[in-house]
C-alpha cells in the first residue's frame, strides 16, 4: 500500500501541491507530470504499474479531450483493483472527460479555474488544521493568480523555472529535493540557493535574446505576439516578457514541440485556441503542442499556431 501523487511539473501550484500531499503523508511517492503525448503515456504507463489499494492523487493537472478515453480506462482498471484515486484540479475540461473520469470510480474534485489552485484542492482535502501546509497553498496561489509574488515565491518560481530547463529525469529529482524541503519547512538551502543564482545568471542574456525572436501577426484584430523561448525562461515569464515589450493581445511561449498561451485581452480564451493543439488549460492561461520541433522550423510553427488561433476565434 503506498501513497502516490501525480502532480504538475512546470510550476510552483504542481510543486506544492506534491509538498502539502508530503507534510501529510510522509512516505509519499512524488511523480511529475505534464502535458503532451510523451509525458501522457508515461504518465498512464506509470498508472497501469501501481497495485491494489494504493493511494493515489492526480492534481493541478488537467485531462485533455484526446486522452480522455485512455485515462480513464487505466483509472477505471485501477479503482477495480481496489485502489483508491482522488482526482483534484482547477483547469477547463469537457463534459464528456468529467464524466468519464467520474464513471471510471474516481473521486474528482474539479472546480473553476479561478476558485481554487491545484495546491489550495489538495490542502483543503489532505491539510488538515497544518498552518504551513495553508501557507504553501497561498504561495501556489499568489504564483497561478497572477498576483503581486513576495520574494520567496519569486524565487521558487525561478527555480521551478530552471529546472524545468534540465532533462527531465534531472527536473525531477530537483523537484523533489525541492518539494521534501519544503514539507519540513524549509524554502532555502545551499544548493536551491545554488539553483537561484544560476537561473538568474542565464535569464538576462535569454530575455534579450527572446525579445529579438518575437515575431507578431493579426488575427482578426488582434495581435499575436510568439516568442521563441530560450532556457531557462518559463511560458509564464515568457509571456509576461513579450506583454512588457510588444503590444499584444496574445502572448505565445514556444519551445520545442511545447507551446503556451497567455492573454492580456479577456476577449481570447486561451483553453479553445490550445484545444486545436492537442492541449488545454484556463481561459487566461494554457498549452498545447506542436507535431514538430519548432526551433528547426519557425516559419511552420507560426503558421500553425496562427491557423490555432483563427479556428478558434471564428
Ligand atoms: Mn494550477
Amino acid at each position: 500500500m503506498a501513497n502516490v501523487i501525480f502532480s504538475h511539473r512546470r510550476d510552483v501550484d504542481g510543486l506544492m501541491s506534491a509538498a502539502i500531499f508530503l507534510r501529510r503523508f510522509r512516505d509519499a511517492k512524488l511523480n511529475f507530470v505534464d502535458y503532451g503525448k510523451e509525458n501522457v503515456e508515461e504518465l498512464i504507463k506509470k498508472l497501469y504499474a501501481l497495485s491494489q489499494g494504493d493511494f493515489v492523487v492526480i492534481a493541478d493537472f488537467g485531462l485533455d479531450d484526446d486522452y480522455a478515453k485512455r485515462l480513464s480506462d487505466v483509472l477505471s482498471e485501477l479503482t477495480k483493483k481496489g485502489a483508491i484515486v482522488y482526482w483534484l484540479d482547477h483547469h477547463n475540461w469537457s463534459e464528456q472527460s468529467i464524466s468519464l473520469v467520474k464513471q471510471a470510480g474516481v473521486h474528482l474534485l474539479k472546480v473553476k479555474d479561478d476558485e481554487a489552485c491545484g495546491a489550495e484542492l489538495v490542502h483543503k482535502l489532505f491539510g488538515g488544521n497544518d498552518k504551513f501546509s495553508l501557507t504553501l497553498s497561498q504561495i501556489a496561489h499568489s504564483t497561478d493568480f497572477h498576483l503581486p509574488l513576495d520574494e520567496v515565491a519569486k524565487t521558487l518560481a525561478c527555480v521551478v523555472d530552471y529546472y524545468n530547463s534540465m532533462e527531465k529525469s534531472v527536473c525531477d529529482k530537483n523537484l523533489e529535493r525541492l518539494a521534501q524541503n519544503l514539507a519540513e519547512g524549509v524554502f532555502l538551502d545551499g544548493l536551491i540557493y545554488e539553483h537561484f543564482l544560476q537561473y538568474k545568471k542565464q535569464e538576462e542574456k535569454a530575455i534579450e535574446q527572446l525579445l529579438k525572436d518575437t515575431r507578431t501577426f493579426k488575427v482578426n484584430d488582434f495581435v499575436v505576439a510568439v516568442g521563441f523561448a530560450k532556457d531557462p525562461l518559463g511560458p509564464t515569464k515568457t509571456c509576461d516578457i513579450i506583454r512588457e515589450n510588444v503590444k499584444s493581445d496574445i502572448q505565445v511561449y514556444v519551445k520545442g514541440k511545447k507551446v503556451s498561451f497567455r492573454r492580456s485581452n479577456n476577449a481570447i480564451d486561451c483553453s479553445k485556441i490550445a484545444k486545436n493543439l492537442s492541449g488545454g488549460g484556463h481561459e487566461y492561461a494554457a498549452g498545447g503542442e506542436l507535431a514538430f520541433d519548432a526551433e528547426k522550423h519557425r516559419d511552420e510553427a507560426l503558421e500553425e499556431i496562427k491557423k490555432a488561433i483563427q479556428k478558434a476565434l471564428s
